[in-house]
């Protein structure tokens, strides 16, 4: 094709083809997910900004960052208690396998064991009880962009979290089939992720022995919701650690590592660190003289309808609705003030799915007038644990439990 040719050739291609678009466009025939903002019907400022984006086994989430994919789940996703798979918010520190071959995957159980494993898919499905557990799974820093003073970090709203019935093989079944030597002192766990940059450490966890064999809750898991795990939740198989915050999930899991020491890995040693005081807190803006890594949950509650900025009716019932959840004691009670905290009333709780899940609580109330109101729930569990109603704060802006807000016009 001479270089004439070439151009009268592009021309008319190129004529063509927006003759088509117009068309279509004329008819609404395109078609494809329609982008759209994630402060929409919302006052939140954290979420201003921030486009809704879909990413492959994802529904619309709202966009933290590309790379790492962190992926918030939009609140009302949260109306029901379990947070559907393709709505889950996703959170890595280094960039995610797109794909695993479950023919050549294999979960290794090494270090100081009797008998090392190397462990198939269908090895996990096979050759261990199947256990099932209802848990929540939330970020240390969901919320994080609520702190005063301001701190670094992911600007996290409250979507990063999520609650699912986790299926799998309980660890500390596959530890003893392994055979754990005496002396044995903390368990590393590492995924497929690998670190792009030689200055990311790669992402590695510990649990204390004595943590995993206490505990029958902490599994292998390989079905979340009764389906495989999305690829961006871990396929195949994560760590569900009931009770402590997401950082111990590890997704992708590949190496379960039995040490005879301590593990002194960077994630556990220099990141996710709280205040080593009884509220994991200090003096806003101070630095704490202690540090221990960040454990189990906050007791929390969030009201999910109304939400923030809404108009409700003067006279007209509406239905007040949240969850609350806790570390595993379970939910006890959930009070709801629509009186800006002078008065309490309880809310009554939805069905008890286990002491790991959300648990959903719903009030009716009538606004009696016109006007302004600030609308609060504050949950406590069967240890008496609570929310405090002003935010402690610590400076990685983790454990966020305040007694929330919502603000709603009646008019
Ligand atoms: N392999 C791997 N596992 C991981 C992480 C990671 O970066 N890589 N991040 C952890 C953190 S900090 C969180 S909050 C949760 C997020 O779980 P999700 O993406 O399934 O919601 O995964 C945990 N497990
Ligand atoms: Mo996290």
């Amino acid at each position: 094709m001479s270089s004439l040719d070439r151009r009268s050739f592009l021309r008319t291609w190129g004529m063509t083809s927006a003759a088509i678009a117009t068309s279509l466009w004329g008819r609404e025939f395109l078609v494809g997910p329609k982008l759209a903002w994630a402060a929409e019907g919302s006052e939140d400022p954290l979420l201003a900004g921030r486009p809704l984006v879909r990413y492959p086994g994802k529904t619309d989430l709202i966009l933290l960052t590309s790379r790492p994919p962190q992926l918030e789940t939009p609140m009302k996703y949260f109306a029901s208690a379990i947070t559907p798979n393709e709505a889950f918010y996703v959170r890595y520190h280094i960039p995610p396998p797109t794909q695993v071959d479950l023919s050549t995957w294999r979960l290794k159980v090494t270090g100081h064991l009797d008998k090392p494993l190397e462990l198939s898919f269908d090895d996990l499905q096979s050759k261990f009880p199947r256990a099932s557990i209802v848990a929540v799974n939330q970020c240390s820093g969901n919320g994080r962009g609520y702190f005063s003073p301001r701190v670094f970090g992911g600007q996290w709203a409250n979507g990063a979290m999520g609650n699912a019935e986790w299926t799998g093989v309980r660890l500390r079944d596959v530890l003893s089939a392994a055979g754990v030597k005496p002396g044995a002192v903390d368990v590393s766990f590492n995924g497929l992720d690998q670190p792009v940059m030689p200055t990311i450490p790669d992402f590695v966890k510990s649990l204390s022995v004595s943590r995993i064999m206490d505990d029958p809750n902490v599994l292998v898991a390989y079905q979340m919701n009764g389906q495989p795990l999305p690829m961006l939740n871990g396929f195949p198989v994560r760590l569900i650690v009931p009770g402590w915050y997401a950082t111990y999930w590890v997704k992708h899991l590949s190496e379960i590592t039995v040490l005879d020491k301590e593990f002194d890995g960077f994630w556990m040693r220099k990141a996710y660190l709280i205040p080593d005081t009884p509220c994991g807190c200090v003096e806003p803006g101070s630095a704490p003289a202690h540090t221990v890594p960040i454990n189990r949950l906050d007791v929390r509650s969030l009201m999910i309808a109304p939400t923030g900025g809404e108009r409700l009716a003067a006279r007209k019932a509406v239905a007040l609705k949240g969850i609350a959840f806790d570390s595993g004691y379970g939910i006890q009670e959930v009070v709801v003030s629509t009186d800006n905290g002078a008065s309490w009333r309880p809310a009554q709780l939805g069905k008890d799915l286990g002491n790991y899940s959300f648990r959903e609580w719903s009030l009716q109330w009538t606004p009696p007038r016109m006007g302004r109101y600030s609308l609060m729930a504050r949950a406590t569990n069967r240890i008496g644990e609570s929310e405090p109603s002003e935010a402690l704060w610590n400076p990685a802006g983790y454990l966020r439990n305040v007694v929330e807000h919502v603000d709603v016009t009646v008019a």
